[in-house]
């Protein structure tokens, strides 16, 4: 099964858009996991992945958070991934790119050492740093074309004859779907811009959207303008809003009820 028809299948059987991002954070995570266990940040992972498996459509781990643990962290990102179920899409966000020689590798390393369905890239390199994760026929990568940061403005508004860059970048990443494969990256905090990528993009490229939650996206015009118009094909992403909840005993409580109402909160405006 392609990634396209995985996506798909799960947003069907979990009537669901939410995607639960593990950023996992030893500053936020429960204190008693780490004098309880020996393996605390593989615990917690698993326990939010128990307690949200029926509620969601991926789950995506930020590079950042395991690379900075060392090999410790490498070790962990494996064992969350062998512990997601199968019909979940992972998704590595590392937005990884580079000359092509070395773009293959991260491809390589992303799809095939870590296994994932899907990846973020970044595309100021160009086509030739692009296509090698392209060649991935059946996995996806989600291009970076408008994130939810403030100072995205400083680069991807800049004009050029006119338009902002980021309209050039969906043109492009519409150019390069040839294989059915690209998606784009659009932050949940830019609702206006959402809807002009959409526009561009059309309704078979599928957007990861990041900013609801913690950066405060609009949840309702995240839906009207991000999803195609069978009001799906977006994954929206949370990762603080949800994992870190209740960062207390019984936790994972706590981040499952955020995820039913976030999850019905988005499912109200697929109406
Ligand atoms: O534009 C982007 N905004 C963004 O927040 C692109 C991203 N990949 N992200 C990531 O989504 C960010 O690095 C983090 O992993 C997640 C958002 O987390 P939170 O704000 O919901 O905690």
């Amino acid at each position: 099964m392609n990634f396209k028809e995985k996506l798909e299948k799960i947003t069907d059987r979990n009537n669901s858009l939410l995607c639960v991002g593990l950023d996992i954070d030893e500053d936020k995570i429960p204190k008693y996991l780490f004098q309880k266990s020996k393996t605390p940040f593989l615990d917690f992972n698993k326990e939010i992945i128990d307690a949200t498996k029926d509620l969601v459509v991926a789950y995506k781990l930020n590079m950042a958070f395991y690379e900075v643990l060392g090999k410790e962290g490498i070790n962990i990102l494996e064992k969350t991934i062998e512990y997601i179920p199968n019909e979940i899409v992972v998704i590595i966000d590392g937005k990884r790119n580079d000359i092509g020689n070395t773009a293959r590798k991260y491809a390589k390393s992303l799809f095939e050492t870590f296994n994932a369905d899907a990846v973020t890239i970044n595309p100021y390199l160009g086509k030739d740093g692009v296509f090698p994760f392209l060649e991935y026929n059946d996995k996806c990568s989600f291009i970076l074309c408008r994130t939810s940061n403030p100072s995205a403005i400083d680069i991807q508004d800049v004009k050029i004859s006119g338009k902002p860059l980021y309209e050039l970048v969906a043109n492009k990443i519409k150019e390069w779907n040839k294989f059915g494969n690209c998606g784009a990256v659009v932050g949940a905090t830019y609702p206006s811009e959402l809807k002009i990528i959409r526009e561009i993009l059309g309704d078979e490229i599928p957007m990861l959207i990041p900013g609801i939650g913690a950066q405060g996206g609009d949840v309702e015009k995240t839906i009207k303008y991000g999803t195609n118009k069978n009001k799906k094909n977006a994954i929206i992403n949370s990762s603080r809003g949800i994992i870190y909840a209740n960062p207390k005993e019984g936790f994972s409580k706590e981040s499952r009820n955020a995820a039913i109402s976030l999850k019905e909160k988005i499912n109200k405006y697929r109406k």
